[in-house]
């Protein structure tokens, strides 16, 4: 077996790992990232499923530690539609020539660190070994699909799809029947454009999702130049926010104001769109009785799109508000008042079985020429469990993370020196504005490698006692939340015999960079440095 050597590998050429690159090269370190798809942009790559779109606005979701680059890249709509922003990942691949340094339809398999040599080997499927004195996973939180088993699966006459492995060529659904399964971001925005092309959709729904309008547009060049002229200013505002955007958080309970001021409140952040939503009241997310005015608010504008009650009434959900992530929709419930639109409500009977002619639900066959499955993903742990990941003493990480994912501020774990997660469980990641999350530790571990080099360190992990402290913290606080008691993917409750845990860091961004940097101010506090 041939063996290449390289400083460090990079797991994922989606915008962590291609930003970590970047990062490495500069300080003169070699690298080598293995993608297992055909091209760059992680996510962007993959889910090319119709009217997919970043549902954080554009001048927002994009890279700032290169001010040429975010001043030179011309967005064109508030959210930017999935081929833009891959079209964005590929001109920063080639901005900073990073391709020439990563393996592409090459899939890892297998970490494995050597405790006498104090490097990692990196086994892929193209069968040679790479070693590395550091790993870095720059997997994505949100890349392995989740495809429920269904009796029949192979029996099914038409096409079956998942929105997270999208066909490259695209699907034409003019004139045929289709059948989506599931309810979430995903689904909410591809339902509205199948629609548009099928014969018949029957939207197959377990649970009804709250959303806010996106209020998309394109984006006027005047406004985008004012933007770049004060980037500085919104970026910071942005890494001040709890979710890492650029919005007002009223301090305001909404029990303590008159229900005209409440409804002023509601109607001015649904005006403006997106996740602005969240920062209405200071207590939406905390306070039962509080959340329950904001998802009533929520089930009165479903009355209001969709002109059957009945159908209204099955859309609207009665879970708490925000528990499940918040989707950002354009026309979702108004495309339920087309004649071509079925919702078939599987809450009480779920889909028995999938059968040549399409799908069985509660004694009744729907009949389809093709299944999309919007059922989401393994998210947050499922890339990196995928791989055979063993630290010290071979000791594997899915025996750690056994009980639920296990980690030192996301970014590393006690017996496995010298890897890093960037955006891993433990970290806010997924609860935020992913660019800045992602560049925050891309930072946060190229100074750390640079701070090892300086003080002639090989070797870095942390103390078990700080990552145990730091999971128990981060455990306490998401307990103080309303987003820890509903079943959803932040928890694992969407993946079958997955432990239930909330996987991100509910903190919020500013309180996560501060300890961050405590960290390395510090010494790298929690650290073992050898
Ligand atoms: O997946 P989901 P997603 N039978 O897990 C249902 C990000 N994202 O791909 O709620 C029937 O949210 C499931 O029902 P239930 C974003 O972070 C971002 O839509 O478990 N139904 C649910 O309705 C997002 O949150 C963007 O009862 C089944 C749906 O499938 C995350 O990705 C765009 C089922 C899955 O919803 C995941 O979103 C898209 C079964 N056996 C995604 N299993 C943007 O930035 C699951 N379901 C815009």
């Amino acid at each position: 077996m041939s063996v290449n050597k390289y400083d460090i590998v990079i797991v994922g050429a989606g915008f962590a790992g291609l930003y970590m690159l970047h990062r490495v090269r500069a300080m003169g370190l070699s690298a080598r990232v293995f993608e297992a798809g055909g091209g760059v942009g992680g996510t962007w790559y993959w889910n090319r499923y119709p009217g997919a779109r970043c549902d954080v606005e554009s001048m927002q979701y994009s890279y700032q530690f290169s001010d040429a680059l975010q001043q030179e890249w011309e967005w064109t709509e508030r959210y930017a539609a999935q081929p833009e922003i891959l079209r964005y990942a590929e001109h920063v691949a080639d901005r900073f020539d990073l391709r020439r340094d990563i393996v592409f339809k090459t899939r890892v398999l297998a970490a494995i660190f050597d405790e006498a040599s104090g490097d990692w080997f990196i086994d892929t499927d193209n069968g040679a070994r790479t070693t590395a004195r550091f790993c870095v996973m720059a997997t994505g939180c949100l890349s392995v699909a989740n495809i429920p088993r269904l009796m029949g699966q192979d029996s099914f006459a038409g096409a079956i799809y998942h929105t997270g492995m999208w066909p490259h060529a695209g699907v034409d659904f003019t004139g045929l029947r289709v059948g989506v399964i599931g309810t979430g971001s995903s689904a909410i925005q591809s339902i509205p454009v199948i629609a548009q092309q099928a014969a018949h959709l029957h939207v197959f729904q377990r649970t009804p999702n709250y959303m806010v309008p996106a209020h998309n547009r394109p984006l006027d060049p005047e406004v985008q130049r004012a933007v770049k002229t004060n980037y500085v200013s919104l970026r910071q505002r942005a890494k001040n926010n709890r979710a890492g955007i650029d919005f007002h958080y009223n301090d305001v309970s909404v029990l303590a104001v008159a229900p005209e001021e409440r409804q002023r409140e509601f109607e001015a952040r649904w005006a403006e769109g997106g996740f602005s939503f969240f920062g209405v009241f200071s207590d939406v997310l905390l306070d039962p009785e509080a959340n329950e005015i904001a998802a009533a608010f929520i089930r009165g504008k479903i009355r209001e799109a969709v002109r059957d009650p009945k159908l209204a009434d099955m859309l609207s959900p009665r879970n708490i508000f925000g528990c499940k992530r918040l989707c950002v929709d354009t026309g979702y419930w108004q495309t339920f008042n087309r004649p071509n639109v079925t919702l078939v409500d599987i809450s009480a009977t779920s889909i028995e079985a999938i059968t040549r002619e399409g799908l069985r639900v509660g004694g009744s066959t729907y009949d389809l020429d093709a299944i999309v499955f919007a059922t989401g993903f393994d998210a947050m742990t499922g890339s990196l469990l995928k791989i055979d990941v063993r630290g010290r003493a071979g000791a594997s990480l899915r025996e750690k993370w056994h009980d639920g994912p296990r980690s030192y501020l996301g970014l590393a774990m006690a017996g496995f020196p010298n890897l890093f997660t960037i955006t891993g469980p433990g970290s806010p990641s997924v609860l935020t504005n992913m660019l800045p999350s992602i560049e925050q530790h891309v930072e946060w571990i190229a100074d750390c490698l640079a701070y090892l080099s300086r003080h002639g360190h090989r070797q870095l992990e942390p103390d078990i006692a700080a990552e145990d402290a730091w999971v128990s913290h981060a455990g306490d606080i998401a307990g103080q939340s309303l987003r820890g008691t509903c079943s959803s993917w932040y928890s694992g409750a969407n993946i079958a015999g997955k432990p239930r845990v909330f996987m991100p860091y509910i903190g919020g961004f500013p309180a996560y960079v501060k300890k961050c940097e405590e960290v390395v101010a510090n010494g790298y506090d929690g650290f073992v440095l050898s």
